[in-house]
């Protein structure tokens, strides 16, 4: 899939159209990328069978842009971009991904001091060269330094969202083969952990040498590590390797827990299994004579050890194996439970998606309502919206919902916004128009660096605002790329359960906000939930699943979750002023 690395390019190219102060391309270099990633089809396929007419179809993609994915798939090459390059040749990539390092700062580096990947940058920050420079200081010196840290720590792993499509699809192509009868994938990727280190797949088949050999020779597989009669190893085009175990029928259910990990829950299972004179491994259970008692599925397995069998997504030795002794496991929300997306970013002043075409996508998605939810006049690079062009777009959403009805559509788009917090926890949107909406959201999208106290002041005064329903994004983290904001989770819970403020679980792949063990001592705290894509093109409304398996991570069920709820009654819960 050529997809994917033209739109990589394309990012890039916005990078730099950024660093040199360009205005609006750089924003329809993003859109295409969005666009390549999201779609269907292979790009190579499109344009082998319509040619440039083709790719100046899709939506999204204008003359010059077409011109560009054309010399991309004649040449291997866009000239546009080789030239940025030659002009500054940087590691782009690596480099903005430190936290606090934006393109027009990795400019300066490069022109003062010659950096051009992250080792350069870290010595030169050991070497206290940065904090000199004009415009950067000591502090930034840090907080580069500490961005590199963090990134070292989440290096070698994968979001989630990045995985899924890939994991479905080898899983697919495993499943198809006649010689296959059974396939999983396990590990961190079937407890949907947030990042995955590697894939664990593991089938049965009566013939491994095929099921292996056709593994291996997977389009998506650049190098083999392993390549044997039970177990093979390979390293994906996409950089993260993947296992495949051929298991026998008899032990695959013990096999399939083993792998699926985690390994603290594992190790508590066993000790389980061991207290009462079992043996357990990925072969099966055991008695003292080294009789079977268990192994074909997971269920017997649990239940043998007097165990309630537990959704994968829990198993993190975090108190679930005592739940499923003593009968109180959480009733999950399940995948199909949620009703509609109640923050989604449309077209106006400049966005990527109409409203009407949102509405068909949720529909088709089989939602009974979205919530448009675009941001407000702060942030003006998101064409945040102000009080008099709210209000139209209210408009255009009521005659929208007029058609809806009129076509007797039993569906309904809400009227909200992504309204900002601002340093002091203003909302930078008059309350006569906020008292418009059908529902607030606010978010921090600035000074993310305030000490611990200022943050919670601010979030305070947000949450006591009586128009503002929901907190997006609450801790602010980006996944290995920006930790949490100072502000201790407890007081943020507290501080929406006494305002009665919802807290959002963010469904976007990087963000994933809350996660899992916030989830969870939200649940605690009495605080509810509402899991949103933030999507900026309709086919973003797809990564819903992502903050679902978050919000089942997190124990959730569906009294703590308010899209899963009809509109009537998610509108009667809001706050009202
Ligand atoms: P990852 O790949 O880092 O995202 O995380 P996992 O959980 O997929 O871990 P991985 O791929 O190293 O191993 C797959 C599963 O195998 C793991 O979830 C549990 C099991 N496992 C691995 N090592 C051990 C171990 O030392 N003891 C036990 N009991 N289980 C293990
Ligand atoms: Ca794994
Ligand atoms: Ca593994």
């Amino acid at each position: 899939m050529k997809n994917r690395e033209i739109a990589k390019i394309f990012n890039e190219i916005a990078e730099y159209l950024e660093m040199e102060g360009v205005r609006f391309k750089p924003y329809a270099y993003q859109k295409a990328a969005i666009t390549l990633e999201n779609l269907k089809d292979s790009i190579d396929d499109i344009y082998g069978q319509g040619g440039l007419k083709a790719l100046k179809a899709i939506p999204g993609i204008g003359e010059s842009i077409a011109q560009k994915i054309e010399e991309y798939l004649q040449t291997g090459k866009i000239e546009y971009y080789e030239e940025f390059r030659r002009k500054l040749p940087i590691n782009l990539d690596e480099l903005i991904a430190v936290e606090g390092m934006g393109p027009k700062k990795a400019k300066i580096l490069y022109e003062q001091l010659g950096i051009t990947n992250l080792a350069e940058l870290e010595a030169a920050a050991r070497a206290h060269k940065i904090a000199p420079l004009k415009g950067f200081g000591a502090k930034t010196e840090a907080n580069i330094l500490e961005g590199i840290e963090f990134l070292k720590k989440s290096t070698g792993r994968f979001l989630l969202g990045e995985v899924w499509p890939l994991a479905d699809q080898l899983l697919a192509a495993l499943r198809a083969l006649p010689e296959v009868d059974r396939a999983d994938v396990a590990g961190s990727f079937r407890r949907k952990k947030e990042t995955i280190g590697d894939l664990d797949f593991l089938v049965v088949s009566t013939q491994p040498d095929k099921v292996m050999a056709f593994f291996i020779s997977q389009p998506d597989v650049v190098k083999v590590q392993a390549h044997g009669p039970t177990k093979s190893s390979v390293r994906l085009r996409q950089g993260l390797d993947a296992d495949l175990r051929v298991i026998p029928a008899e032990s695959y259910g013990a096999a399939l827990q083993y792998f699926s990990g985690s390994k603290e829950h594992n190790i508590a299972l066993r000790q389980i299994a061991i207290d009462q004179g079992y043996k357990l491994n990925e072969y099966g259970l055991f008695d003292q004579h080294d009789q079977a008692i268990a192994g074909r599925t997971e269920e017997e397995i649990y239940q043998a050890l007097g165990l309630a069998w537990m959704p994968p997504e829990l198993r993190e030795d975090r108190g679930e194996l005592a739940a499923a002794r003593e009968g109180r496991l959480p009733r999950l929300i399940d995948y199909g439970d949620v009703k509609g997306d109640l923050h989604v970013h449309s077209n106006w002043n400049g966005g990527a998606q109409p409203i009407a075409e949102i509405a068909q996508a949720a529909l088709a998605l089989g939602y009974e309502y979205v919530g448009i939810a675009d941001h407000t006049k702060f942030l003006r690079i998101e064409h945040g919206l102000d009080e008099e062009q709210l209000l139209a777009r209210n408009q255009e959403i009521d005659r929208l919902n007029e058609t809806l009805a009129r076509e007797g559509k039993q569906f309904r788009i809400l009227k909200g916004c992504e309204a900002n917090i601002l340093n002091d926890g203003g909302i930078d949107i008059a309350d006569e128009v906020l008292a418009q909406m059908d529902y607030v959201i606010a978010g921090i999208h600035s000074a993310f660096r305030m000490p611990r106290d200022e943050m919670l002041r601010r979030l305070q005064t947000a949450m006591a605002n009586p128009h503002v329903d929901i907190i997006s994004h609450p801790t602010g983290r980006i996944l290995k790329r920006r930790e949490e904001y100072e502000v201790a989770v407890g007081d943020l819970l507290r501080l929406a359960h006494d305002t009665g403020t919802i807290l959002e679980i963010n469904a976007y792949p990087e963000r994933l906000d809350l996660g899992d063990v916030n989830i969870r001592a939200a649940k605690q705290a009495g605080v509810r939930m509402v899991i949103n894509t933030d999507a900026h093109h309709v086919d973003q409304l797809r990564y819903m699943p992502l903050g679902i398996a978050q919000a089942r991570r997190g124990w959730a069920e569906k009294e703590d979750i308010i899209n899963v709820w009809p509109a009537t009654r998610l509108l009667a819960f809001l706050k009202k002023p």
